[in-house]
């Protein structure tokens, strides 16, 4: 696509293309640089995941300098770009740096300026053909961003080593607490077709260095077992192979168990099998799925194994045997070991009997388990304790299981934080909960210093999960800026320490434009978005403040469960005086949030019940600090309207529409929260008249 000319409207986009859009470089002058420094293209190998690598560069360098480059066999003048690995390409193999990739990883990869035969070039290096992927979408990022490429020396390998998404889509194509069309996985189509929208799902995931996908629902259906579904999903895995994404399902614990009449009762009720028990201690079950893994592998020879919800929200689990979870773990542990594949052990669990406070019902389920499940099982905490609210207190599984691989899962659709209609970056959310520090070992045992660490004895068992956002829509997310989401998703799973505003700003820069106002005001509008919802929906640590739809504010229907509000104060008492959910963390955390004057006020009504009138450290009482913060978090949406009204020119005229309609939409519904907010603790403090 031709660059537009300065201050000329772009032409319209879709979205579709995500942050890979390679439009022509706008300045000239870093135009002509970068087309001075590649001038050819030097891919040796044919490996698939070369060939995608190869595709991309070739594609990226076409949009963004205006015109392809020849793909040569060698190095022919100055200006080659040279991609490969030791084993495969003679160049890489000559330049000696065996050692420093082999460190680096088959993941990791370098990018250097050097001279080869005493002409100056380009090298994307790695040991493994997925890191030289990854290095060319590397390469290809630094020049949508307008980097300098002339005297390039990067290192990079991934913290984590799977990098998940997980999508919560149902085999009729629905998708659960999904807000951008159907699902993209076309059951009826496959296997006999193969959607090439599945080859551009690949590429955005390995741009950001996500290698693993659930395809389905944890609230699994257990027919995606089925041969037949399997076939399918062998289809989906050929596709996504070559971009180094692997294939993983949801699921069910039941499923050995014989057919159930009805779709809903299949998934809590019903299996595929003719066994009359699922009890993971029974010789018969074990032999079941280790034929079923067995049947997967023939298939998927890379598959990656299972992400298991059990024993939770009605799903059946070992629990209904009398056995525990590390029974039922370690049996379909078992089964996937030969092969080499995982299982990813959902922690979200919460019997009723274990705790009259939700909050701390998982951590006591699993804290006695540590240590117990097999080397190739991944427990799998929700980032909070209670489940993907707007803000929560890190989780304290996080410090309490060291010898146990934890696979934190976070949300990326906005399932408590406006759904796609709202923009609200998660990156500062995120980071909160990977930089706070658990003192598990003394201070600066952050989170995700914890889970970059594979305990003893589980080498290479680290990653972390984010729930997918991606459907059918046009634009993938149903919302141009829920893109930025997945995006930051996957480069805070490569490493953990980017910055929230270093991430958004490359966003910007490769999805809207590299022009300096819009990359201002752009990051500007999303580093304010979080805080903003926060303050909208659940500010000073209220947590499940939302309707049934989790969509709308639900005040009188969460009253009590979750917080009580009366004329003598709000809040929740999870101090030692009360709960004693705060027990849970390590020192000093444990005695600094048991009292309220010590309580961070993002998490005061979440540790503690207070009076209206307790005083805040700014010096307003409780009362008045809510009513700023509902005031405050609604008049975000004015601010985001101001602020993309001054873009109007500098974006495509049909994105600009688009988010500015969602953004309108945003608005008021950040008014009605506001409004409903106050009126409700109005009434419930006796500070305002009720129902008025
Ligand atoms: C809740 C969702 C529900 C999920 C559940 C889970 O509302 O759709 O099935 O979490 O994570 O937040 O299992």
């Amino acid at each position: 696509m031709a660059a537009p000319l300065r201050g000329q409207q772009p032409p319209a986009e879709s979205g579709y293309d995500l942050w890979l859009r390679y439009v022509g470089v706008e300045d000239a002058a870093l135009r002509r640089a970068y087309a001075s420094r590649i001038t050819h293209l030097v891919v040796q190998g044919a490996s698939p995941s070369l060939r995608a690598a190869a595709g991309e560069l070739e594609r990226g360098i076409r949009g963004l300098l205006g015109a392809g480059v020849p793909v040569e066999a060698e190095v022919r003048g100055q200006g080659a770009l040279v991609v490969g690995t030791p084993a495969s390409s003679a160049i890489v193999r000559h330049l000696g740096w065996g050692r420093e990739l082999d460190a680096l990883g088959p993941e990791g990869f370098v990018i250097r300026s050097t001279r080869v035969a005493d002409r100056p070039v380009t090298i994307i290096a790695s040991s493994g053909d997925a890191g030289a992927l990854y290095g060319a979408f590397h390469l290809l990022r630094l020049l949508q961003t307008g980097r300098p490429i002339d005297t390039l020396r990067v290192a990079e390998r991934p913290r984590l080593a799977r990098r998940m998404l997980d999508h919560w889509d149902n085999l009729d194509g629905t998708i659960e607490r999904g807000y951008a069309g159907a699902s993209i996985w076309r059951w009826a189509e496959l296997p006999a077709r193969i959607d090439p929208r599945l080859v551009d799902y690949a590429r955005a995931n390995a741009s950001i260095g996500i290698n693993g996908v659930v395809l389905n629902n944890v609230n699994a259906d257990p027919r995606v077992l089925r041969a037949d579904y399997l076939a399918k999903v062998a289809a989906i895995a050929s596709a996504l192979r070559p971009y180094n994404v692997r294939v993983y399902l949801s699921a069910n614990f039941g499923a050995p168990l014989p057919p159930s009449s009805t779709p809903d009762a299949m998934k809590k009720w019903g299996g595929i099998g003719s066994l009359p028990t699922a009890d993971p201690l029974d010789p018969r079950v074990a032999r079941w799925w280790r034929e079923k893994a067995d049947e997967i592998y023939r298939l998927i020879p890379d598959f990656g194994g299972f992400l298991v919800k059990a024993s939770s929200e009605g799903m059946p689990g070992p629990q209904d045997y009398g056995r525990s979870h590390v029974d039922g773990a370690n049996m379909l542990a078992a089964a996937l070991a030969p092969h080499g594949g995982v299982v990813m052990w959902r922690a979200f669990v919460y019997p009723k009997n274990a705790d009259p406070d939700r909050v701390k019902r998982g951590y006591k389920e699993f804290v006695p388990l540590d240590g117990r499940f097999a080397a190739n099982v991944f427990v799998q905490p929700k980032n909070g304790p209670l489940d993907f609210q707007p803000r929560e207190p890190f989780n304290p599984l996080f410090g309490a299981m060291p010898d146990t691989p934890l696979m934190p899962e976070l949300q990326i659709t906005q399932e408590y934080l406006g759904r796609a209609t709202h923009l609200v970056y998660l990156a500062p959310m995120w980071k909160e909960f990977l930089d706070a520090d658990t003192h598990a070992r003394g201070a600066g045992s952050t989170v995700a210093r914890i889970v970059e660490r594979a305990p003893n004895g589980t080498s290479g068992m680290t990653g972390i999960a984010g729930v997918a956002n991606v459907g059918a829509d046009s634009d993938w997310t149903g919302h141009h800026f829920a893109q930025a989401n997945w995006y930051a998703f996957g480069r805070l799973a490569w490493d953990p320490s980017l910055p929230s505003d270093a991430v958004a700003e490359e966003w910007a820069r490769m999805t809207w434009s590299n022009r300096p106002r819009v990359v201002r005001t752009v990051e500007s509008m999303m580093l304010g978005s979080w805080e903003a919802a926060v303050s909208d929906m659940t500010p000073l640590g209220l947590s499940l403040t939302v309707d049934g739809q989790h969509y709308d504010p639900g005040l009188e229907r969460r009253e009590g469960e979750y917080w009580h509000a009366d004329s003598l104060g709000i809040g929740y008492d999870r101090s030692s005086r009360g709960s004693d959910y705060v027990g849970q963390y390590h020192e000093p955390l444990r005695r600094l949030w048991d009292e309220p004057a010590t309580t961070p006020p993002e998490l005061l009504l979440w540790f503690h019940r207070v009076s209206w009138d307790f005083r805040l450290p700014n010096g307003r009482t409780v009362w008045a600090e809510l009513v700023h913060r509902y005031d405050d978090g609604a008049r975000y949406g004015d601010d985001l309207l101001a602020s993309w009204r001054t873009l109007a020119g500098d974006v495509d005229a049909r994105r600009w529409r688009e988010v500015q309609d969602r953004l309108e939409q945003q608005r008021a519904h950040a008014l009605r929260w506001r409004d409903a907010s106050v009126a409700y603790f109005g009434c419930r403090s006796g500070r305002t008249r009720c129902g008025g």
